[in-house]
């Protein structure tokens, strides 16, 4: 119920006369009064001028009030109306028509003839409920919008403004959950920013600062509505890519790749360029059988990309992915791992380890850690 407002009571009677009797001992207590001839045409002005308080009937042709209470407490339960407070006026004093309107929602009664200092009273008691239950209302949808801004702040980076980590691995539980229950590829391309130290170094944390915005803009336009993309890390960022094959994840992180070679970032004090590093991993796979294997598998595809020169993009399990880590040297241990098959085929699936031998984990990774959530 707005402030500074007359409370508005809708006055439902089959009799004109006692809407008008009505009418005028409430307006002279300061209420503004609509009134109805029966339940339909109460139903409609409820909807139309939403009042504060209904003034209810019980006898009355075509739709009793006890059925329009029912209604109306119907619409209140589905949230389709706000709590309306109904005072039923009856006729017969007796308990069992009481207990009836009560029961069918009425919140409460006043017997004909109507003593008005008596229906004062519970008018005023009635819309004190209201007043307290309307501004209860509004509290609780003050805390469910700010609980949505929380939450859209705890699952948001807060430099680049695009997905943080944990947002990230929410969306690629669900992703993979949806693609595996309908037999749907789904595709990771983890990009890091080639030496983007030296930007901190040679023109300062704001410079990298702004690069990291603008890079997360990049990749964001140059993204389908539905894919996510995010900041996994320092300059580390992931695409999950739904219902996209290897093959298409790759052409599609060559040409981010290529965006981003050609592109001219902005600072406060000037220009630079950079250049990037992706590693690409896709499902279905023999030996990716889960989201984290997934992760694993573009962010091992990503330490070969930089390993062999960067500004490059490396398929997980593709010819140089495999050469390279071969050329490492496959340790025994892993050629044993059980499911595993020998190398000496060359066979593609199955001859690179899973782990780069000699690798320490993400060695590479930033030096403010290498999965620092921001
Ligand atoms: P590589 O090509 O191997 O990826 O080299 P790199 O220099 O990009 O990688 P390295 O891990 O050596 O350094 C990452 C740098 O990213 C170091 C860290 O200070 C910087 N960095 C991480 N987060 C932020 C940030 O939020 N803002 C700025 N300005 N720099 C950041
Ligand atoms: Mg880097
Ligand atoms: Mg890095």
């Amino acid at each position: 119920m707005e402030r500074n407002r007359k409370p508005r009571i809708l006055v439902v009677d089959d009799h004109e006369d006692n809407i008008e009797l009505l009418r005028a001992r409430l307006e002279a207590r300061g209420y503004d009064v609509d009134g109805a001839r029966d339940g339909y045409e109460a139903l409609e002005q409820v909807d139309r001028v939403c009042p504060d308080l209904i003034l209810l009937d019980v006898m009355m042709p075509k739709m009793d009030g006890m059925e329009v209470v029912r209604r109306l407490k119907a619409k209140t339960a589905a949230e389709e109306l706000p709590f309306i407070p109904v005072i039923m006026q009856t006729a017969l004093d007796s308990t069992e028509n009481k207990v009836e309107g009560l029961d069918a929602g009425a919140d409460d009664y006043i017997t004909k003839p109507i003593n008005f200092a008596e229906l004062e009273a519970r008018v005023n008691s009635l819309l004190r409920i209201k007043g307290l239950q309307s501004s209860l209302a509004q509290r609780e949808k003050e805390l469910r919008e700010l609980n949505d801004k929380l939450r859209q702040i705890s699952l948001t980076d807060g430099l680049t403004q695009v997905e943080n980590r944990r947002s990230l691995e929410e969306r690629l539980n669900e992703m993979w959950q949806h693609s595996v229950r309908l037999h749907e590829p789904i595709a990771v391309v983890m990009c890091d920013i080639d030496k983007f130290k030296t930007v901190n170094d040679q023109y300062g944390h704001q410079a990298g600062d702004a690069v990291l915005k603008e890079f997360a803009q990049l990749l964001k336009n140059e993204a389908r509505e539905i894919d996510r993309v995010g900041r996994y890390g320092g300059e580390e960022f992931l695409l999950i890519l739904p219902g996209t094959v290897l093959d298409a994840a790759v052409t599609f992180a060559e040409r981010l790749r290529e965006k981003v070679a050609m592109h001219t970032f902005t600072y406060t004090d000037g220009t630079l360029c950079r250049t990037m590093s992706c590693g690409v991993a896709g499902s279905p796979h023999p030996r990716i059988q889960n989201q984290e294997a997934l992760l694993k598998s573009s962010d091992e595809a990503l330490y070969v990309a930089k390993e062999t020169g960067r500004n490059k993009v490396v398929r997980f399990d593709g010819t140089e992915f495999n050469k390279h880590t071969q050329g490492k040297g496959q340790d025994s241990s892993d050629a044993e791992e059980p499911g595993k098959q020998s190398n000496t085929s060359g066979n593609a699936i199955n001859s690179a380890p899973a782990v780069i031998p000699g690798a320490p984990p993400r060695a590479r990774a930033t030096s403010e850690g290498p999965r620092a959530a921001h």
